[in-house]
């Protein structure tokens, strides 16, 4: 029995476990999934707001008092997912908040597609505005075989 609940509790921890990429994977992932150039954004620009927004951490959470955002892009609760606990949420991606924070980050990139589509583009991330919009970004896939 205790081996049993020992695999239950394992298949669970292993199952929702954060994931920090590297940046070269990273990098391969974000390429695989249609983010080079997607919305007129090269993948360096999406590196680039990745890792001011979360450090290339899955698992990443800030919370504002009013709103939180969640995950490898720090998608917010208000505007994009669903976390129960904020009000008024419009939740266009129509996902859960929760699934923004595993280790398989697939829709959190077609959430991320949807964010970009908007007018604003990568300017609704405030680390992009900070951080990367029109700075020299190449060194975010330089040394990746992208
Ligand atoms: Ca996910």
């Amino acid at each position: 029995m205790k081996a049993v609940l020992c695999l239950i509790y394992l298949t669970v921890f292993v199952g929702s476990e954060a994931k920090v990429f590297t940046k070269c994977e990273l990098a391969t992932t974000l390429k695989n999934a249609g983010l080079d150039g997607y919305n007129g954004y090269s993948l360096a620009n999406w590196m680039c707001l990745a890792y001011y927004e979360s450090r290339y951490t899955t698992n990443a959470m800030y919370d504002n008092g009013w709103s939180r955002d969640y995950g490898i892009f720090q998608i917010n609760s208000y505007w994009w997912c669903n976390d129960g606990k904020t009000s008024g949420a419009v939740g266009a991606c129509s996902i859960s908040c929760n699934s923004l924070m595993d280790d398989n980050i697939s829709d959190d990139i077609t959430c991320a597609k949807r964010v970009v589509r908007d007018p604003n583009g990568m300017g609704a991330w405030v680390a992009w505005n900070n951080y990367c919009k029109n700075k020299d970004v190449s060194s975010f896939v330089s040394g990746c075989a992208v």
